[in-house]
């Protein structure tokens, strides 16, 4: 019971306080991209637009940066949405043939 954020030490006559709840921001996480010889560029490309809304320009440096230096950044999100998008790039690119890992950071 007092290990429990809702509560405190203090008597409140039974009153939860849960402002600290209320400004409790959530843990986000980086959604890495890995290169890897085999994926086109141009799917890579196509991947960041359309799972995370990127346009051409931002796409194409993103999928440059991944390409010359190993891995970058796709997105920042929160965990849920970070894993769903992680495993519907993976699945799409496995259906379309292509090696394309990623995978979560904390932040
Ligand atoms: N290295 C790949 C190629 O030369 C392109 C690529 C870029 C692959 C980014 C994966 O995450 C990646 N075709």
């Amino acid at each position: 019971m007092s290990n429990d954020k809702r509560f405190d030490d203090d008597d409140n006559g039974g009153v939860i306080l849960d402002k600290k709840i209320e400004t409790q921001k959530p843990a986000l996480y980086r959604v890495l991209m890995l290169n890897d010889d085999y994926t086109p560029m141009e799917f890579v490309v196509m991947v960041l637009q359309r799972f995370f809304g990127h346009n051409t320009e931002a796409a194409q440096r993103i999928m440059l940066h991944v390409h010359q230096r190993g891995v970058g950044v796709c997105g920042i999100f929160t965990y849920e949405v970070a894993e769903a998008k992680a495993d519907q790039v993976m699945t799409f690119a496995r259906k379309n043939e292509h090696p394309l890992q990623l995978q979560l950071e904390k932040e």
